[in-house]
């Protein structure tokens, strides 16, 4: 069977990453061979109407069984997760979120003839002693938040699951996701979002983190594309099953400068807050030569290029 007629299930489907990834999948392998699957969030009506969708708690395992029989899915992207500034005011919550809910994916996987399961991980793997420029691939793992000890497990988890039940389990660890469709929820580097639409709406913002605070970010078609492309990469080619991930790395005030050019009197300041720790902990570039050797991963955006997608999108979104 090939994978465009496999059934595929999203978990964390109506999320930053999910509300991306699902129109995408299902352009490429059908409408009805996405199952959507959410929680809280209320999907809008375009994407009810684009194709399965199903209501499950990723920490309750039947609901996921179920649905995973029901639709004889094949292959899973369980992107249902909390981010670094949420997790860090509800440690339980994260840890049953992002740890337990994988547990039960690949226990699932492994129980279910899954063939294919991919995880986003992120730069908050790293930590405060890892190399904050160009931080290699196969580095030191030592963060300093839940929500990275969250990831680096998950990585363990993963790779654990790989070696012991010979599964095939994919991964990338995300930068900042900079998206104009669907605001991210509680994370480090969601002020390089919320910019843009404070730009647009009162041509000013307060961010909480400093001026020349640098970290990596990647405009949401990458992310996208990233998934899809590692996903059908032939396992053969991998050495690696988790990969660092690189599009472009800006310090606050660099993508204040580039608003400008398009929205001159914006005016940024400056207040950081709890976030600036966990921002300083994380690295400011990434060397993804090992994505681009295994799986020929190369991003299509750069700053001034996402800036302008950025601005014109929600321009245009705030039209209709
Ligand atoms: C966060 O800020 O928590 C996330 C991430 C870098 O994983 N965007």
């Amino acid at each position: 069977m090939s994978d465009q007629i496999k059934k595929i299930m999203v978990t964390g489907a109506t999320g930053q990453i999910g509300s991306g990834l699902v129109p995408e999948l299902r352009r490429r392998y059908g409408n009805d061979s996405v199952i959507a699957v959410g929680h809280r969030t209320k999907p809008t009506r375009e994407f009810l109407n684009s194709g399965p969708f199903e209501f499950a708690d990723v920490t309750e395992r039947s609901a996921l069984e179920q649905i995973i029989k029901k639709y004889d899915i094949k292959i899973i992207y369980h992107l249902a997760a909390i981010l670094s500034a949420v997790g860090e005011k509800n440690p339980d919550l994260i840890w049953n979120i992002n740890v337990n809910s994988l547990k039960n994916i690949l226990d699932l996987a492994k129980e279910n003839n899954i063939e294919k399961v991919f995880w986003p991980s992120s730069i908050a793997v790293f930590g405060p002693e890892t190399p904050r420029d160009n931080t290699p691939n196969n580095t030191i793992m030592r963060p300093s938040t839940i929500y990275g000890v969250t990831k680096v497990a998950g990585e363990l988890l993963c790779e654990y699951y790989v070696k012991k039940y010979n599964l095939d389990i994919r991964s990338v660890r995300y930068p900042g996701i900079i998206s104009s469709e669907t605001l991210p929820g509680g994370g480090t580097t969601d002020y390089a979002v919320a910019i843009f639409y404070e730009a647009i709406k009162n041509k000013s913002y307060t961010c909480f983190v400093n001026s020349d605070t640098i970290l990596p970010m990647m405009y949401m078609p990458d992310c996208i594309k990233a998934a899809v492309d590692l996903m059908e990469t032939d396992l053969n080619k991998l050495e690696h099953r988790c990969f660092n991930l690189a599009a472009m790395s800006f310090s606050a005030k660099d993508l204040v400068e580039e608003i400008k050019k398009y929205i001159p009197d914006f005016q940024c300041s400056y207040q950081p807050d709890f976030r600036q720790k966990i921002a300083d902990s994380w690295p400011k570039t990434i060397d993804d030569s090992i994505a681009r050797k295994e799986w020929g991963w190369s991003p299509s955006y750069d700053l001034p290029k996402m800036t302008e997608d950025m601005l014109n999108k929600i321009r245009e979104k705030n039209n209709n």
